[in-house]
């Protein structure tokens, strides 16, 4: 065997399955294996979060992350090219001189993002309720909807409830859809700072409060990717 195949192995060998599923596909023969993380921007929708103070809290925890994420990649996703969040965070990472290997944004639906997009992401987040609950609309709604009641299951047997600024790692059940077709392997579920008051734990515009608890938001999703990646 040449050098290359065994060195190949050892690679596989020590990474997460999740990186094994996604490059053995794809290039078996590429020893740049890397896992992806597709986020949506948590707070910004429903929650009604300043999208400015949003942009500026992914990018310096994106930043601060990237560098400490070996072989990994970070994927804000939107539904729409007319995305402000989007647009937003575009324009100051390319201020910030981003590495775009390392951090990008993507149109498309985060439940979908193989199968319509071509984009294998094999961690998913997910911007939760408190309860852990599907419905409710936005990304919420789609990710359980798409995962079936798999993904209820698990996420109970992990958590029955989260405080705002933090994230739980659920691993995707193999009968999921999401697993199947998207080649997701684990989603998780982070719950943002809310400024609607028809939501409970309004801030009621507090934002000292509220981009401390986003930044906390973020900090969990990436400490939970970082976790499946070890
Ligand atoms: N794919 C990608 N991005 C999406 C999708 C999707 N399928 N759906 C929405 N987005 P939101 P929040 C974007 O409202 O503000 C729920 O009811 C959307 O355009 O989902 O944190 C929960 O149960 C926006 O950029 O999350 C909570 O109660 C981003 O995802 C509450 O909403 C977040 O929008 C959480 O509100």
């Amino acid at each position: 065997a040449s050098n290359e195949e065994h060195k190949h192995h050892l690679v596989l060998e020590s990474v997460s399955d999740a990186a094994a599923l996604t490059n053995s596909k794809e290039d078996s023969s590429s020893l740049d294996i890397s896992v992806t993380l597709a986020f949506p921007s948590i707070s910004t929708a429903d929650f009604q979060f300043d999208h400015d103070k949003a942009s500026d809290i992914i990018l310096e925890t994106v930043e601060e992350y990237s560098s400490k994420l070996k072989n990994a990649r970070l994927v804000l996703v939107d539904l729409t090219h007319k995305s402000k969040i989007l647009s937003l965070v575009k324009s100051k990472a390319v201020q910030r001189n981003i590495n775009p290997e390392k951090f990008s944004t993507f149109v498309g639906d985060v439940t979908c993002l193989y199968s319509k997009g071509g984009l294998r992401c094999n961690v998913i987040a997910n911007a939760a309720n408190w309860r852990l609950k599907p419905g409710g609309g936005g990304v919420n709604a789609a990710i359980f909807s798409a995962a079936g009641p798999s993904l209820e299951v698990a996420t109970k047997k992990r958590a029955n409830s989260l405080a705002p600024g933090k994230a739980v790692v659920i691993s995707v059940p193999a009968d999921s859809p999401l697993f199947i077709r998207e080649g997701v392997t684990h989603v998780i579920h982070v719950v943002g700072p809310n400024m609607n008051p028809q939501r409970p734990n309004c801030l009621k515009n507090d934002y000292d409060e509220g981009c401390k608890i986003l930044r906390e938001a973020y900090s969990s999703l990436f400490e939970g990717f970082a976790s499946i990646l070890k």
